[in-house]
């Protein structure tokens, strides 16, 4: 009996291991390919990231460290004529609004965190933006396929939709996308906009 059970126990242990072997191997080749790399793997592993939290494209391959260092960024938020522009200190001088929310990576990863900034809602309730209002969400990165998206107002004006300056506990690092970036619910991870630079309304 005790002979079967550590036979049982080892197989399982051996079954364990292959398994993780697998799943890294597949992981890295559907990531990767090719161009797979320990340095550009160890950043996307699951909670490998800086605070916890996993990072797909980094501010040094979507150059933009120094646009999103500088400290006269500036997020824009317009509706035709009526426009705002918000520091990261005046940002963090408005209500400020906690959401539990994942990001949700279509290359195969789900992390839970927590978000803190300004309610998307607030920001175009500012310029007077109508509440069915879609909006258009730039980043500083200068090309990507992530760069613009665009988003409805079912999101826009969810009260758990931010503009994140904290994540974590903790100001955003520079790849989760400092200065500022978009959190809301039930959206894929690619549409989460890192390094906001403007909001405009679509009208
Ligand atoms: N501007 C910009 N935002 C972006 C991306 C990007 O390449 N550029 N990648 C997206 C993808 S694919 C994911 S899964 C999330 C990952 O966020 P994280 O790196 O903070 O975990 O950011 C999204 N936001
Ligand atoms: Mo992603």
């Amino acid at each position: 009996m005790s002979d079967s059970g550590k036979t049982t126990r080892r197989g399982l242990l051996i079954g364990i291991g292959a398994t993780a072997a697998t799943l890294i191997a597949l992981t890295a080749g559907q990531s990767f390919g090719v161009l797979s790399s320990l340095n550009l793997f160890a950043p996307r592993r699951h909670g490998g990231g800086p605070q916890g939290l996993p990072v797909t494209r980094t501010a040094e391959q979507a150059k933009v460290a120094p646009t999103a260092l500088d400290p006269s960024w500036r997020l824009r938020v317009i509706d035709g004529p009526s426009a705002h522009e918000y520091s990261r200190e005046q940002l963090l001088g408005l209500e400020q609004t906690d959401a539990e929310l994942p990001i949700a990576c279509v290359e195969g990863w789900s992390t839970d965190a927590s978000w803190c900034g300004v309610r998307l809602h607030d920001l175009l309730t500012a310029v007077r933006a109508p509440a069915d209002a879609a909006v258009r969400l730039t980043s500083l990165e200068p090309k990507g396929h992530y760069r613009t998206t665009t988003m409805g107002p079912e999101f826009a004006h969810d009260p758990r939709t931010l503009v994140a300056l904290e994540v974590n506990g903790e100001p955003l690092d520079l790849d989760h996308g400092y200065p500022a970036r978009i959190i809301a619910p039930g959206r894929p991870g690619v549409l989460q906009t890192k390094w906001l630079s403007t909001i405009e309304v679509i009208r």
